[in-house]
């Protein structure tokens, strides 16, 4: 399958990621997508293609234009106030502090925008998340001229970013904006699968009232995991898009028999949807290896990852998410590619 990737990503490089009370190496790094895209070409997958420009339109119409102004000129903000380092914010307005009025100062943008201290805005962020959403959408193209299938290596990932907020190393919804994009191009409706072990927060927020995009995830329950305020199996959709939610948290510690049985749910309910396309959500931190997460998936477990999403008989985007230990991350992304392929 056709693989789309650019280097352009590597200029968003975190100098540190604040975790459990101290700065540590950013876990979301360059090195991870290098090691994916090496492994992949090692192993003859591709061809490896270059992005295409699509321009802003099609990421303004799943986020807001005032949010994407901000992250296009937030850095250089830092840096014009003389702040070292990169930009984090630092105070949110939760509950009954207030949403509608966006404050003037950086600091009050900042944490108006954002959810987390642990996703930073470096120097090359922009460059790197626009290139990432024309990878996502040169991947939607092939796909929507006839591929079966075809794998943008997006990074930074995007299933946390919501409308018009940031979080968990994540910016731009990649594929939210693939799923709005092939809405566009004439689908009448489109499944995203999230495979990745954290709850796919922004995918969910974007599409909760629709009933036009299903989305269904499988990951760590929120009680314990990362990002803790969804991703409960309770929530369904709302309004039209009621039913069109399906969230399958699962425990920590949970292996292969108990998650290969959530996939089967997951798929059972995108195939009752009947979409024209499918958008897969591709983290592999479920690996048994993740530094930041606590599933057990094995590696000689992905290619049924791959072999399972490829029996839905659906034209398929596949994007990368995350996915930190970057000793296996090749091998894993490798093996679902692999396992799709082969079926
Ligand atoms: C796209 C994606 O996978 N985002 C994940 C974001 C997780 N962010 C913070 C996780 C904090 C977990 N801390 C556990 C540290 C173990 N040493
Ligand atoms: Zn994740």
């Amino acid at each position: 399958m056709k693989i789309i990737h650019s280097q352009t990503h590597e200029r968003h490089h975190a100098v540190a990621e604040f975790n459990r009370g101290a700065m540590v190496d950013a876990y979301e790094s360059p090195d991870r997508a290098q090691r994916v895209i090496a492994t992949l070409r090692e192993q003859g997958l591709g061809p490896v293609l270059p992005p295409q420009a699509f321009g802003e339109a099609p990421l303004l119409r799943v986020h807001d234009a005032a949010y994407v102004a901000f992250l296009r000129g937030a850095y250089a903000e830092w840096k014009a106030a003389g702040r070292p380092g990169d930009a984090l914010p630092m105070a949110w307005p939760i509950r009954d502090l207030r949403n509608d009025r966006i404050p003037d100062c950086l600091d009050g943008r900042l944490g108006h925008y954002s959810y987390d201290i642990s996703t930073a805005i470096t120097a090359g962020t922009w460059d790197a998340i626009t290139d990432g959403v024309d990878i996502a959408l040169t991947a939607a193209r092939e796909v929507l001229q006839g591929d079966r299938a075809a794998f943008g290596l997006c990074r930074p990932p995007g299933h946390h970013a919501a409308r018009d907020y940031y979080g968990g190393y994540c910016y731009l919804n990649n594929a939210a904006i693939v799923a709005q994009y092939l809405r566009d191009q004439g689908a009448e409706r489109v499944a995203i699968l999230d495979v990745d072990y954290h709850h796919g927060n922004g995918t969910q927020s974007i599409f909760y009232d629709r009933a036009d995009v299903l989305f269904a995830s499988i990951h760590g329950d929120p009680a314990t995991e990362y990002p803790y305020f969804l991703g409960h199996a309770d929530e369904r959709g709302r309004g039209e898009g009621e039913g069109y939610n399906l969230n399958l948290p699962l425990p920590a510690g949970t292996e292969w028999a108990q998650w290969s049985q959530a996939l089967e749910t997951a798929c059972q309910a995108v195939t009752d949807f009947a979409p024209q396309y499918c958008v897969v959500s591709l983290g592999v931190d479920t690996s048994e290896d993740d530094p930041i997460s606590r599933f057990r998936v094995k590696r000689s477990q992905f290619p049924l990852i791959g072999q399972r999403i490829a029996a839905l008989g659906l034209p398929t985007v596949l994007l990368m998410e995350g996915g930190y230990a970057t000793g296996g991350i090749g091998e894993n992304v490798a093996g679902v590619l692999q396992g799709f392929e082969s079926a």
